[in-house]
């Protein structure tokens, strides 16, 4: 079966690499971005590979942004099969937790936490009713709670929350095969890891791409890194 996937925060990073690898397991890929111009771009290198491909503009910030993707995924497939939350921001880096504004918490929440809220709330019911859905919040070791120290603390509570609205997620949609789970990239070498970072893109996807691949014995309601199991 041709599944529907969308992957959030594509343009670049891990997010494009989850679409090229969605895409080389035959998947149709919505590749999402919130800047046109850059996503159709990025869309466009990978159909240039040979893969299904499409470009949808998605703001997570914006409400009617995600609305406005629901109804072109419906009009267009009937359905979403795969949600992979990727898009997010890191505005904190090494910032003591006092220092932080109220503004850039906001902000932080807004796009990595409320985002996937968003995102989940219009999909769902779509998974739902064709009683099948993979859903992929990537977040980072920054959200497990023996790292919530005082510097970096935006980003870190807001990936501490996904972990947590994940866990919630997935209680509600116990029985149904629906899988939530939460995931670490690892540090990889992208804008916001860096050049020196540990891992290249394919390997940061690769644990998201596990997740949205799993059958329907695999797990909900965990946090995985390097395909394993990963302390919340
Ligand atoms: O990040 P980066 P990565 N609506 O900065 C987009 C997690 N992670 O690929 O700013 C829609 O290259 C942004 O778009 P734009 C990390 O937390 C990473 O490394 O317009 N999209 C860009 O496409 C994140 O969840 C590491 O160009 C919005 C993308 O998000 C995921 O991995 C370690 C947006 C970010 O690309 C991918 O990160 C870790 C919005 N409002 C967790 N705002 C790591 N790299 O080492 C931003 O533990 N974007």
């Amino acid at each position: 079966m041709n599944r529907i996937a969308l992957v959030t925060g594509a343009n670049r990073g891990i997010g494009t690499e989850i679409c090229r690898q969605l895409g080389q397991l035959g998947m149709t890929v919505i590749l999402t971005a919130r800047d046109s111009f850059k996503g159709e771009a990025a869309a466009e290198r990978l159909r240039a590979q040979g893969l299904d491909v499409r470009f949808q503009q998605l703001d997570v910030r914006e409400q009617a942004s995600v609305e406005e993707a629901r109804a072109m995924v419906l009009r267009q497939f009937g359905r979403l099969d795969v949600l992979v939350n990727n898009a997010a921001i890191l505005l904190d880096e090494g910032v003591r937790f006092l220092d932080i504004s109220y503004e850039l918490l906001q902000t932080t929440f807004i796009v990595n936490t409320f985002g996937p809220f968003l995102t989940c709330k219009a999909f769902i019911p779509t998974m739902r009713e064709h009683r099948y859905g993979r859903i992929v919040n990537i977040s980072s070791e920054y959200g497990q709670m023996a790292q919530q120290t005082s510097d970096t603390s935006a980003y870190k509570l807001s990936k501490l929350a996904l972990n947590g609205m994940t866990r919630i997620l997935a209680e509600e949609l116990a029985g149904t095969n629906i899988k939530v789970n939460t995931m670490c990239p690892g540090w990889v070498r992208t804008e916001m890891g860096g050049p020196s970072a540990d891992l290249s893109v394919e390997e940061g996807a690769d644990t998201a791409v596990w997740l949205a691949t799993l059958p329907d014995d695999g797990p909900s309601g965990g946090f995985f890194q390097g395909r394993e199991a990963l302390a919340w």
